[in-house]
């Protein structure tokens, strides 16, 4: 018998709502009713067939008491609590502590019995940044420990959110995963397809431009490798520091040679035509563009942080340096456009890696067992 879920995630560009979204998906696939909540449709199900999952709109009241202020997490509360009763769900699984944990508790809270159990998975700065400020501190942790169950995204942030949070119950790992029928080198987009004819190697980032990305070493990294081998840049996403790298690939007049391609639905078809992923982040809990780049057989060059050491195996499928190494990573990304043995042999492991540790029949499947023992084994909390 299929698990009714419901699922708790922001919309916006990032890895926690297109996680959320594939697993929706994909537990529709295998049988499971699926409830999302959001303040709009998650970026990964536009454009998908939304008919197998329930979308439901959480919209905060205009009220002029309210001001700039609109009681989201009430209206989110409300609306958990009304669907949760209405649809019987057993499991309400939030992605992203921050509110989404203390909003799914306090739902449950409401309502008789029996009542859905709440997992909670956290995806990153819900932990190591967020979470920590010291004015959230005290209910983040407080709603951590009101959850029925908790998964992280990586060993590493399994380990921080002990570290951090000191949970009374067990943080399970489950990593985030990818479909590999869809990531494949195959379909790459026109524009990439002429670029490669011209003889042109494509390096490729893919990311929501946030500080911690820290996009302009990627240009910086691009500018030193394009002076030794014929390539481009092509940027996926949006973000707050776009501006900053738009004015600095202009400044080092590479304007014609980096393509901002801003957000794009098929990112496979981006990645599938790429020849090297540049992911030089300060903080990835796991990353999932770098699992996707392995999927498409892109090798990855990223940084030794968080959890991007168990997404990419140095010197397997890809390169890791220290932060702001920029030598480092131009030294490796030429590396890998100049031996094409290196290159071929270093896509083949990318692929095969993502297939066989991160695909999604292997992770939906921990997920599904993770809602059995909640549903099963009710200790006292
Ligand atoms: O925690 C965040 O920064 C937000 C989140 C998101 O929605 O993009 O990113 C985190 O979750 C992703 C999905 O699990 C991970 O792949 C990212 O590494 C992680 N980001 C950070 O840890 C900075």
């Amino acid at each position: 018998m299929g698990y009714k879920v419901g699922i708790v995630c922001y919309p916006t560009y990032g890895g926690s709502g297109a996680v959320a979204s594939e697993l929706a998906l994909a537990l529709t696939r295998r049988g499971h009713t699926v409830h999302i909540f959001s303040f709009a449709l998650p970026f990964r199900l536009q454009m998908r067939d939304l008919s197998p999952v329930s979308f439901h709109k959480v919209e905060a009241p205009e009220y002029p008491l309210f001001k700039s202020y609109p009681p989201y997490l009430l209206s989110l509360v409300a609306k958990i609590a009304e669907i949760s009763q209405a649809a019987k769900l057993d499991i309400i699984h939030v992605h992203y502590a921050v509110p989404f944990t203390l909003a799914a508790t306090l739902a449950v809270e409401m309502l008789d019995n029996p009542r859905p159990r709440v997992l909670t998975t956290l995806h990153g700065t819900d932990v190591t940044l967020v979470g920590q400020d010291p004015s959230f501190y005290d209910v983040v942790r407080f709603s951590i420990e009101k959850s029925h169950g908790l998964t992280a995204v990586s060993d590493y942030l399994v380990r921080e959110t002990q570290s951090i949070f000191h949970p009374s119950k067990p943080v399970q790992r489950i990593y985030n995963f990818v479909d590999t029928r869809r990531f494949r080198r195959e379909k790459s987009v026109p524009f990439l397809k002429s670029i490669r004819k011209e003889g042109y190697k494509i390096l490729i980032h893919v990311s929501n431009f946030r500080l911690v990305k820290r996009v302009c070493d990627t240009i910086q990294v691009f500018a030193n490798v394009r002076e030794k081998v014929k390539c481009r840049l092509v940027l996926i996403g949006e973000g707050p520091e776009y501006p900053l790298a738009k004015r600095m690939a202009a400044e080092l007049k590479l304007d014609s040679q980096v393509h901002f391609l801003g957000f794009q639905m098929e990112v496979e078809s981006f990645l599938s035509g790429a020849d090297v992923l540049l992911m030089p982040s300060e903080e990835e809990s796991f990353c999932v563009a770098a699992l996707e780049a392995l999927s498409c057989g892109v090798p990855v060059i990223a940084t030794n942080v968080g959890g991007l050491p168990e997404v990419v195996a140095h010197g397997e499928c890809g390169f890791l340096t220290t932060i702001k190494n920029i030598s480092e990573q131009t030294a490796f990304t030429l590396e890998l456009l100049r031996n094409e043995s290196l290159w071929m042999k270093m896509s083949e492991n990318a692929r095969a890696r993502a297939v066989s540790l991160f695909d999604v029949s292997k992770i939906i499947p921990q997920y599904e067992k993770a809602y059995h023992s909640l549903l099963n084994h009710h200790p006292e909390d």
